[in-house]
């Protein structure tokens, strides 16, 4: 293999926590078994291309600082290839079995849809070389349906149907490309879908438009064989004011509305958990409560400056509840833990990409450790199990079953001179009992 720019760098080993070399993983032993499977085949750890390999370090106040070689290797389809080896090189180094892709970011774009999807299968046919010849597989495939100007209006909820047909060609050779090289999953995040204004906005119009495309994508889905899952990826704004899959309840409701919950699950983000007002584990408790967790990805936001910043996690605390709710919600599946995360406009060497996964995998895997542990020993359970028990009671188990009507439930309360009293929610004992399993070594 030609030589990349990740060539000179051997594999991440697993060390164990007391090793101080800082390429190292001290947490993630991938072989360990954890709750009945070793620890890779839980968080089925992902590099995501856009951000490693695409992402030259712009901002809205500057232009690029990351100059990989890849950037100027020859024609633009020489460049997607010199692309491709980094890319593979960096799954090799960092020893992850994933990558995940949009369109575009792995093949360029041209103005004709005949000319891009042209290019885009040439790559595709590249990467699947690639895979033969490699352990890395893939997570999932998107198709990127915000960045050009003309999907400025929405991609398929444009004002412009010709706007919808070239999405969904798009997605139709998207969804052919993932299938051909194996991806477990397909994402769509609906980047342009939403509004800036309601003024020049058709609501109701656009969500008919936009629930005919998702399940023109399920059809297709069941057409070509695909057995990966359809992944939805809620994200509140940013970069509309107003994006119609806010978060994982909204798209729950959107996918009762047109039929499709049991077809579609969420693809979960951290970064855009927080732009909802909520936290990660909210968004994952809720999918698991509606039985339809699918993926996540694994970032991180700055509560000081408030937008998408898609760094790498460092919240141990949020990240451990995090992995608690998917263990809860019987794992990630098909799905994975994608580092939807980039290094910021500083950090153009290709060793920080190196640093940044290897911290993002090693706090993933301590919090990952840390919730199975916490579930073993089971005093946390036992302390929830405790406060709903009155639940378990055969009174109330025929109210929550829909035996009794809202007379006979009255009547009895009535009769019963019921009078409940007050519980304590024992939040201080619950948050002690997790700071010392979370703080802690994880064994
Ligand atoms: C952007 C999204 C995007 C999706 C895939 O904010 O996170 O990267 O994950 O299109
Ligand atoms: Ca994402
Ligand atoms: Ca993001």
């Amino acid at each position: 293999m030609a030589d990349t720019v990740f060539s000179n760098f051997s594999t991440v080993k697993f060390e164990g926590a007391t090793s101080s070399n800082p390429l190292a993983y001290q947490f993630y032993d991938a072989d360990k078994v954890v709750l009945g499977k070793p620890l890779s085949e839980h968080l089925r750890f992902s590099v995501a291309y856009w951000h490693s390999f695409a992402m030259t370090g712009g901002d809205p106040f500057g232009g690029a600082t990351i100059h990989r070689p890849w950037m100027a290797a020859g024609d633009a389809i020489a460049q997607a290839k010199v692309k491709a080896d980094a890319a593979f090189e960096l799954c090799r180094v960092l020893d992850l079995p994933f990558f995940a892709f949009h369109d575009a970011d792995i093949a360029p774009a041209d103005e004709s849809l005949g000319q891009t999807l042209r290019n885009f299968h040439t790559i595709v046919d590249y990467l699947d070389e690639k895979m033969s010849q490699s352990k890395t597989k893939l997570l999932w495939g998107t198709a990127n349906l915000f960045s050009h100007s003309r999907f400025m209006a929405g991609a398929s909820t444009n004002p412009d149907p010709d706007v919808f047909s070239w999405c969904a060609a798009t997605v139709k050779h998207c969804m052919d490309a993932t299938m051909q090289l194996g991806g477990s999953n397909y994402v769509l995040w609906g980047g342009r879908e939403g509004y800036e204004t309601l003024l020049n906005t058709d609501m109701k119009q656009e969500l008919e438009q936009m629930g005919r495309f998702l399940s023109l994508v399920v059809e297709y889905k069941h057409k070509i064989g695909f057995k990966g899952q359809i992944l939805v990826e809620p994200k509140p704004k940013e970069p509309t004011a107003h994006q119609y899959d806010f978060d994982t309840a909204t798209v729950f409701g959107f996918l009762k509305r047109f039929g499709l919950e049991n077809e579609v699950r969420v693809n979960l983000e951290a970064n855009h958990a927080t732009l909802a007002g909520h936290t990660f584990e909210h968004e994952i408790a809720t999918a698991g409560a509606l039985g339809i967790l699918g993926s996540l990805d694994i970032n991180r936001g700055d509560p000081l400056l408030g937008w998408d910043t898609d760094q790498f996690p460092n919240d141990l605390w949020s990240l451990t509840l995090s992995m608690y709710h998917v263990i809860k919600a019987g794992g990630l599946g098909l799905g994975g833990c994608n580092f939807d995360a980039k290094v910021r406009r500083q950090s153009f060497t290709p060793e920080d990409l190196v640093h940044a996964h290897v911290g993002g995998v090693d706090l993933c895997a301590r919090a990952f450790l840390s919730a199975a542990n916490l579930i073993e020993e089971g005093q946390y359970d036992a302390l929830l199990t405790d406060r709903y028990a009155g639940w378990k009671t055969p009174e109330a188990q025929a109210m929550l079953r829909g035996q009794r009507s809202l007379e006979e439930i009255a009547a009895k309360a009535e009769l019963d001179e019921i009078c409940p009293l007050p519980q304590s929610g024992k939040q201080e004992r619950i948050e002690n009992l997790l700071a010392r399993k979370i703080y802690t070594l994880p064994y």
